[in-house]
């Protein structure tokens, strides 16, 4: 029986705790992969900890209305187990968040993997204790655990972020934000709903609550792209297809910058004439998806090509949706296309044809507040609503990691130790932080992939690398601070050659929300040569790390 009467919120402090090899937090898809490579591959003693009472992680909270992968989903999943992409079949084109839930449902059942998870428990407190080479880790209900090598599994975007609207506490109504869903759904069923947010969330939201609501008012701050994501049941003719090409599809998502099992096209927009280049937009926009972003290699780094693109997206919007007024604000695009997260949808701009659906646009008149009846905007107009839904993104990349009080090397805290941003070495460690491995961590190429490729990538990278200080009797791993500085400058080079630090207002900087530091998190640079330079490092007796006790 754990004694948890004088230990809550206190890592290290007296009382029973409870020991092993390593430690995981969150048990989301890169939590279970890490669970099963480091129990299964290396024999360890390991315990993951995560919030919520299941697994799932992002696809455990984020059940909104119309929640879907962008991904198609014969590559969101897992490529390790041959077993487990033949036994397994996708029903549609892009997975929804039943059926991912239900995938990782059925990773955790067939590896077994539950056992070794606790649920409902939210790490509050981690600290390394230098003399005993181990990190200590408290629970908010209080539990106490302890091992030579923590890690973090805790997904890029899972801390909530609700803006400080003024009023409302006072709102009469409900709210819900979309990824802290309630399990048990909402009726929207003869309501006025408010959605605040148009990113990707948005967009696949608000198709879905228009058809269920008697009126779905969107508040709209910046203006988005969108490509149809052309959903569908899967054939089994792709279906029987895909099981003889898994090794040719994994190959081409291990090449490709971004993990996608399609590659970009090897051609500029400026080797096409216009009307070749129209002809190429027309069909991938008729294909759908992301693969819209792989028609040309420069439209993420040259303003003019990306131009034709945003040029020929704002043409479609207009065309689709018929009141020009509203179409004027919806293709009012103020940065280049997929500089931010490229959402893609069904039905999203046809949306704004129904009776039922308005559009407020922010930029011409701000939300002042929130009253007990609605929202209420600077032009002196309130909003009348029943419920209203923020679909208003995250506090992504570093909100989870610095939501946990984690203390390293002298009680130096993360929260410190970023202050001025987040910094790591190949957004796997932190100086200062020995034996903590961060999974899609800030500068790694995370959400600027197909997420399972990264983190198969890292759960493997960091298994090996334990098995490799295990072997030799090494106990302590520590990324040091000229790395740190070396890879942090090269994750701005990368960022630099692209058009994505030129959106002032993107997550991928932390500026949506108010007072973080603006650094772009993610590594542009790309996956394969990402890999490549983890394989690189581990090769080399894992440079730029001290490796030592
Ligand atoms: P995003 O992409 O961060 O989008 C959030 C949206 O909410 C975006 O349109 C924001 O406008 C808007 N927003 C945020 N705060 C406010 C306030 N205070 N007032 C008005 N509007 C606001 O989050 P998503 O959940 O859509 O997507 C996150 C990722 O999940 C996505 O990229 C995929 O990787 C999956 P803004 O653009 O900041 O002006």
């Amino acid at each position: 029986m754990l004694d948890t009467t004088t230990t809550r919120h206190q890592a290290g402090g007296p009382g029973v705790v409870q020991g092993f090899d390593a430690l995981i937090v969150g048990a989301g898809f890169s939590g279970l992969y890490q669970l099963l490579c480091l129990r299964d591959r290396l024999g360890l003693s390991v315990r993951v900890l995560e919030a919520a009472e299941g697994v799932g992680g992002t696809w455990y909270w984020n059940r909104y209305p119309g929640a879907r992968c962008d991904s198609e989903s014969h590559s969101y999943c897992y490529t390790f187990s041959r077993e487990l992409l033949e036994e397994w079949e996708w029903s549609e084109r892009y997975p929804g968040q039943p059926e991912i839930l239900r995938y990782l449902n059925h990773v955790a059942d067939r590896f077994d993997l539950r056992r070794d998870i606790s649920f409902g428990a939210r790490v509050a407190a981690a600290r390394w204790d230098e003399a005993e080479r181990r990190w200590h880790v408290a629970t908010e209900a209080g539990e106490r655990f302890a091992a030579p090598f923590l890690v973090t599994a805790v997904g890029c975007l899972s801390s909530a972020n609700i803006p400080d609207i003024p009023g409302l506490g006072e709102f009469a109504g409900r709210w819900y934000h979309t990824g802290q869903w309630p399990h048990e759904g909402v009726d929207f069923t003869g309501k006025r709903v408010g959605m605040i947010g148009t990113g990707s969330t948005g967009i696949q939201a608000a198709p879905v609550i228009a058809k269920a609501a008697a009126h779905l008012t969107v508040f709209q701050r910046t203006a988005n792209y969108s490509i149809p994501a052309r959903n569908a049941p899967l054939t089994p003719e792709f279906k029987r297809w895909l099981k003889e090409n898994y090794a040719e599809l994994r190959r081409i998502m291990h090449a490709t910058p971004n993990g996608h099992p399609f590659p970009i096209a090897d051609r500029s927009v400026f080797d096409v004439t216009p009307e070749e280049r129209e002809a190429i937009y027309e069909a991938a926009w008729e294909k759908g998806g992301l693969q819209f972003r792989a028609t040309f290699r420069d439209l993420l780094v040259d303003k003019a090509a990306n131009d034709t693109a945003a040029e020929f997206i704002r043409a479609k919007i207009r065309e689709v949706v018929k009141d020009p007024a509203k179409a004027a604000v919806l293709a009012d695009i103020d940065h280049p296309f997929a500089a931010k997260r490229p959402p893609i949808d069904t039905e999203y701009f046809e949306t704004f044809n129904r009776d039922n659906v308005s559009l407020v646009n922010l930029r011409a008149t701000p939300i002042e507040c929130i009253t007990p009846r609605g929202i209420r905007t600077r032009d002196g107009a309130e909003h009348a609503l029943d419920i209203i839904v923020f679909a208003t993104g995250f506090d992504a990349m570093t909100g989870q990691l610095l939501r946990m009080d984690i203390r390293g090397r002298d009680g130096l805290s993360l929260r410190e130790a970023w202050r001025e941003g987040p910094r790591t070495y190949l957004g796997l460690q932190v100086a200062g932080f020995p034996n903590l491995f961060i999974l899609t961590g800030p500068g790694s190429p995370s959400v600027l992939c197909n997420m399972p490729v990264p983190i198969e990538q890292h759960a493997e990278w960091v298994t090996d690398c334990i098995a490799h200080l295990r072997a030799r009797g090494i106990a302590r791993i520590e990324a040091t601070p000229e790395a740190v500085d070396r890879w942090v400058e090269h994750v701005n080079e990368a960022a630099n050659a692209t058009l994505l630090p030129t959106v002032p207002h993107s997550w991928y900087l932390g500026a949506n929300v108010p007072g973080k530091p603006r650094v772009f998190m993610p590594y542009a640079g790309g996956m394969a040569r990402y890999r490549a330079i983890c394989d690189e490092v581990a090769a080399r007796g894992y440079e730029g790390f001290a490796l030592g006790g």
